[in-house]
């Protein structure tokens, strides 16, 4: 496993002795997939086997400062596995904003108003390499990411896997409602799950599910829960509807 600066970093420890039970590679902010692409080549050049090579990075070290690394790996069809967990802000450093921060959420560099900006759609740019797998997945659904996963390691070629996974700190809420707040952002439809593979789009339930008996719950639902939407203006709240329905717009048009 190949970790760019993040909190994971702090998790996982250092080879030999990792938390996660196998060998991990700390690597710089913005390398990750360039690492983990080297890595997979070096063991397939010196005969040590078919190890799968993963690459586990934030937010901020994916849609950020590891955007070019990793758009170069994808388009080279690099074959590794690509993990981005997105909490959606630098949280290992102090919750600062990333470009996967949603439309009004505050962080310490959006205190005022919150984000202005929309959240960068990082799994959307990766369909557009026509790399072999891409999918979403979220800490409340284990069984949805885990059976993502287990496709994702049969296939070869470059695989990326955006989880959705909140920060209790970073997005103001008692950790005992983790599983909660993520499990609300599906059914608000702020967070959307699928999977393409082959070329081919499908969307997962429960949001499949969701989306075809538009039977999403108000986003308000979503905010009240977190304190990092409790500034949030009418007007950004109007954006966080547009942007829920272009998504949707866009995934039915792409199934
Ligand atoms: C080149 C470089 N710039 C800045 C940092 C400081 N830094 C370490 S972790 C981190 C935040 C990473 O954010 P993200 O990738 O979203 O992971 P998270 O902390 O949220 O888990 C930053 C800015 C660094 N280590 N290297
Ligand atoms: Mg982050």
């Amino acid at each position: 496993m190949v970790v760019p600066a993040s909190c994971t970093s702090v998790v996982v420890g250092t080879s030999p002795k990792t938390s996660i039970g196998m060998p991990v590679v700390h690597v710089p902010f913005a390398s990750a997939a360039s690492v983990a692409s080297g890595i997979r080549e070096s063991l397939l050049i010196n005969n040590k086997g078919d190890i799968h090579v993963i690459a586990w990075a934030g937010d901020g070290g994916t849609a950020d400062i590891g955007m070019a690394s990793l758009s170069g790996a994808a388009e080279r069809n690099s074959d590794i596995i690509y993990i981005m967990y997105d909490n959606e802000a630098y949280m290992n450093t102090g919750i600062q904003r990333s470009s996967s921060t949603p439309v009004g959420a505050w962080t310490t560099t959006t205190p005022i108003k919150g984000k202005l900006e929309q959240k960068k759609d990082v799994a959307k740019i990766m369909i557009a390499h026509g790399v072999p797998y891409v999918a979403t997945a979220s800490i409340a659904y284990p069984h949805d990411f885990y059976n993502k996963l287990s496709r994702a390691l049969k296939i070869r070629g470059f695989r990326f896997i955006q989880l959705h996974s909140p920060c209790p700190v970073g997005w103001r809420f008692d950790d005992s409602q983790t599983v909660d707040v993520a499990k609300a952002a599906v059914e608000t439809g702020m967070w959307i799950l699928y999977e393409y593979k082959d070329g081919k789009l499908e969307i997962s339930n429960p949001s499949k599910y969701l989306i075809e008996h538009n039977s999403f719950k108000p986003i308000e639902e979503y905010l009240k829960i977190q304190g990092r939407f409790s500034k949030i203006s009418e007007d950004l709240l109007k954006e966080l509807y547009k942007e829920r329905e272009r998504n949707i717009e866009w995934l039915k048009k792409a199934v």
